[in-house]
C-alpha cells in the first residue's frame, strides 16, 4: 500500500456538465482511496496560486477566469503511484491528442474546457494539497478494502 497523495480537481466545466459522478467513480473503481473533497468556487486569487507556474502563459488571464467562474470539485486521492497513473488516467492537455479511454480523451474537446486538473508531481501535489485544504480537512483513515487491491 503507499500513502502516495495527488491532487486532482474537477474543473468548472466538469463540475457544470455533471461529470462529478463519472470522475470519481473511475479513481474508486481503480482502487484509489479518497482522502479529501469539497466544493468550492475559488476565488481570482486562489485560481492565480494555483496555476502561478503559467503566470507569463498568453493564456493565463482567461485561464485563472475560467476556474474561478463556477465551482470546482477539490479532491485528494491516495494509493500506488497515484500522481503518474492519475496523470495517465486523465490524459493529454489536449483533449485532441488524448487517447479515447481517458478522462479527457472520453469527455473533452478543447484545451480550455479539459474538465480535469490532476498534480504533476509528488512535489506539486503536496504543495497543490496544501494550497486547496486546511489542516483536518484531509482525512487519513484505513481503506477497508486495501487487502482486496493491494499484495
Ligand atoms: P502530435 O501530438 O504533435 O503528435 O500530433 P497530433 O496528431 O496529436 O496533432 P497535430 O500535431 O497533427 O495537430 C495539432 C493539433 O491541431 C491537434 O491536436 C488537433 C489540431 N488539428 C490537426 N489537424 C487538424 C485538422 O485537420 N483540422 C482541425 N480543425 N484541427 C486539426
Ligand atoms: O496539467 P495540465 O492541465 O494537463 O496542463 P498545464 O499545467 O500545462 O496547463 C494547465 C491548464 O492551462 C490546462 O489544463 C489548460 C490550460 N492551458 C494549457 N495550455 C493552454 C491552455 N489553455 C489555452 N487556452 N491554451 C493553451 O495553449
Amino acid at each position: 500500500m503507499s500513502s502516495e497523495r495527488s491532487f486532482i480537481m474537477i474543473k468548472p466545466d466538469g463540475v457544470q456538465r455533471n461529470l462529478v459522478s463519472e470522475i470519481i467513480g473511475r479513481f474508486e473503481r481503480r482502487g484509489y482511496k479518497l482522502c479529501g473533497l469539497k466544493m468550492v468556487q475559488p476565488t481570482r486569487q486562489l485560481a492565480e496560486s494555483h496555476y502561478a507556474d503559467l503566470s507569463e502563459r498568453p493564456f493565463f488571464g482567461d485561464l485563472c477566469t475560467f476556474l474561478s467562474s463556477s465551482p470546482v470539485v477539490a479532491m485528494v486521492w491516495a494509493g500506488a503511484d497515484v500522481v503518474k497513473q492519475g496523470r495517465t488516467m486523465i490524459g493529454a492537455t489536449d483533449p485532441l491528442k488524448s487517447a479515447p479511454g481517458t478522462i479527457r480523451g472520453d469527455l473533452a474537446l478543447v484545451t480550455g474546457k479539459n474538465v480535469i486538473h490532476g498534480s504533476d508531481s509528488c512535489e506539486n501535489a503536496e504543495k497543490e494539497i496544501a494550497l486547496w485544504f486546511k489542516d483536518g480537512e484531509v482525512c487519513n483513515y484505513e481503506q477497508v478494502t486495501a487487502p482486496w487491491i493491494y499484495e
